[in-house]
């Protein structure tokens, strides 16, 4: 039995995104971030940061197993099917690094240059820079590997993939026309946006309720 616990974000989202390409049946547990649901001891015993995602997994015989972080998340379960990852030693290494990138890199930046762009009190051009600096790094990184490869790995669609979808995919609803101005991650993007499995994973956190279960 797996419970998820989310909220709809890119983090959120890219773990049900790899349930949902796994096939796996889970429930969906909403933690409000807006109304700080997730400093409650309950979560902090699953998310010993206080972030989401988490996943609990009751075992046979009722012993509970947690992760936290969609790149644990990601990585136990792409090791644990033996799928989502190249099998090929040298995709897979390529692939590994994009996953990182996604997890340590874009993602974090993303969510910095939110806050200082978006909700900081004050007005601070130096770190708004900074953080536009860092994600046109990001961007322009991945538009030379989409240049040079159908997915981030290569040949295998894997976590990586999966780890950079969300935050590409809310860059390009937020304006600013990113995927006009890099048209090898416009078209990775539009190809992930058309998998019946992105499309599932992403609406999850959205659907999601207390203690309600995901569909499939
Ligand atoms: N390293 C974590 C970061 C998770 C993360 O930043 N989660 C955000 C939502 S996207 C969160 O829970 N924020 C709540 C908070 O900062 O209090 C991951 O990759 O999942």
């Amino acid at each position: 039995m797996l419970t998820l616990y989310s909220f709809p974000t890119p983090n959120g989202r890219k773990a049900s995104i790899l349930l949902e390409e796994l096939g796996l049946t889970y429930a969906v547990h909403r933690v409000d971030l807006a109304a700080g649901e997730n400093k409650r001891p309950d979560f902090l015993a699953i998310s010993p940061i206080t972030k989401i995602p988490a996943l609990v997994e009751v075992l046979p015989g009722g012993r509970v197993r947690r992760l936290f972080g969609s790149g644990a998340i990601l990585l136990h379960f792409a090791e644990r099917t033996g799928r989502l990852l190249p099998e090929d030693e040298d995709e897979r290494a390529e692939a590994m690094s994009w996953f990182m990138l996604g997890v340590s890199d874009l993602g974090p930046t993303a969510i910095d240059m939110q806050r200082f762009a978006a909700r900081a009190p004050d007005r601070i051009p130096h770190a708004i820079d900074l953080y536009k600096g860092e994600l046109m790094r990001c961007y322009s990184a991945l538009e030379d590997r989409l240049g040079a490869a159908e997915h981030l790995g290569g040949t295998t669609y894997s976590i990586a993939d999966i780890a950079c979808f969300p935050f590409i995919a809310a860059a390009a609803v937020a304006g600013g026309g990113l995927l006009d101005r890099f048209p090898h991650l416009k078209r990775w993007h539009d190809a992930m946006a058309e998998r019946p499995a992105v499309r599932r994973g992403m609406a999850v956190p959205d659907m999601a309720v207390p203690d309600t279960a995901a569909p499939g």
